[in-house]
């Protein structure tokens, strides 16, 4: 797709598509900024207060995990933190894991803890993320994080880095578009722990007025098409219409789905690509501005996870 920057006004991370009527919001960019601002942070701190520390723990071979999973590592280390990489076999059985968790916890090199989800089935995750130090949970999930955010106390909260991320894009979006995020109608469509349920909460703290969809909703069409904002949030491929979409709507595309492509790669396996939970090209002649899959809302969740772990430091030597 030809890509061509807009009149002044629009930030570099906000592109028009030659020819289209939405605005593209570039997550590539936009995570590029933060994470220069976490690394300025950061090298401000050297000498003065604690490194930043980061562990990330992946049990398995997940091969989505270990991608995100070193795509995390790598970053952590590009802003200037101590990153350490836990790889546990499959077979790991729940109290070794929660042992590591234990030395991390009182490890005070280390302000972050990130679990990878999904654990093998025979681990509890609930119990494993429960024993996260509510301080070093920068994935947001402990329920003490989940209760912060749920009464609105965004100052003490830890909040989930794909729903952070999302909000970001989301607010670049309004003002690109000269919209207000107060009294604006948002559906979320999906209700995950992970994803759906924050996100819904932080459009709330913004003042929109929310409704979150799921399996069970009743005409998902004629609910998404009364949003101001829509964000997708299924793993579904492109299955939010572009015709659902009313004309001049955000639409923020959480979704990662790997599909089948065309052709076959060097190895001779067949070839995928990537695709979201929105029908892309049918949404971008519709929506006033969307997330493309991969490159919108995938690189946020790694650049607000850095900016989650400097918060931990900052929230540990206050
Ligand atoms: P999840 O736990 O599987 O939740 C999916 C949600 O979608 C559920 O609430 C489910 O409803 C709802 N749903 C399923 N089918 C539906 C349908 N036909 N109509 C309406 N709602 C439906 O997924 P998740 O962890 O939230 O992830 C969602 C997507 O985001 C996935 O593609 C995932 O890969 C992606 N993701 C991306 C990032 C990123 O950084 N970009 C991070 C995390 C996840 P019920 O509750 O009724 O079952
Ligand atoms: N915080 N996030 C946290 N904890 C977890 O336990 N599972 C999980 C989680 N999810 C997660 O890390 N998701 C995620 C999804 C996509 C990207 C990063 C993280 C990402 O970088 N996506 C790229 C494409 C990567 C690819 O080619 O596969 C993108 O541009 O969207």
């Amino acid at each position: 797709m030809a890509l061509a920057t807009d009149a002044a006004g629009l930030e570099k991370n906000i592109l028009r598509p030659s020819g289209e009527k939405a605005l593209l919001i570039d997550g590539k960019i936009a995570s590029e900024v933060v994470l220069a601002e976490v690394a300025a942070e950061t090298a401000a701190r050297a000498g003065k207060k604690s490194q930043p520390g980061l562990a990330v723990i992946l049990v398995g071979e997940n091969p989505a995990s270990q991608v995100y999973v070193r795509s995390k590592s790598k970053a952590a280390k590009t802003v200037g933190f101590h990153s350490v990489q836990y790889d546990l076999p499959e077979a790991t059985s729940e109290d070794e894991l929660l042992k590591l968790i234990d030395q991390l916890n009182a490890d005070p090199k280390i302000h972050g803890i990130l679990v990878q989800l999904p654990l093998p089935p025979a681990i509890n995750s609930t119990r494993v993320l429960e024993r996260v130090s509510p301080l070093k949970d920068v994935d947001g999930f402990h329920p003490f994080n989940a209760g912060l955010l749920s009464i609105g106390d965004l100052d003490r909260a830890l909040v989930p880095c794909t729903p952070a991320g999302s909000l970001v894009l989301l607010e670049k979006a309004a003002k690109a578009l000269g919209v207000s995020l107060a009294g604006a109608d948002a559906v979320v469509v999906g209700r995950s722990n992970i994803v759906g349920k924050p996100m819904a909460q932080l459009l709330l703290s913004r003042n929109a007025t929310v409704t979150v969809a799921h399996s069970r909703s009743r005409d998902l069409p004629a609910i998404v098409g009364r949003a101001d904002i829509v964000v997708a949030a299924v793993g579904r491929p492109e299955m939010v219409l572009g015709e659902w979409i009313k004309p001049g709507a955000i639409v923020i595309d959480v979704g990662i789905n790997r599909v089948p492509g065309e052709g076959v790669d060097a190895q001779g396996r067949p070839k995928s690509r990537l695709v979201g939970d929105v029908a892309f090209k049918a949404a971008l002649s519709r929506a006033g501005a969307i997330t493309p899959v991969p490159g919108g809302v995938g690189p946020m969740t790694i650049a607000m996870l850095m900016a989650n772990t400097l918060r931990a430091a900052k929230l540990a030597s206050a």
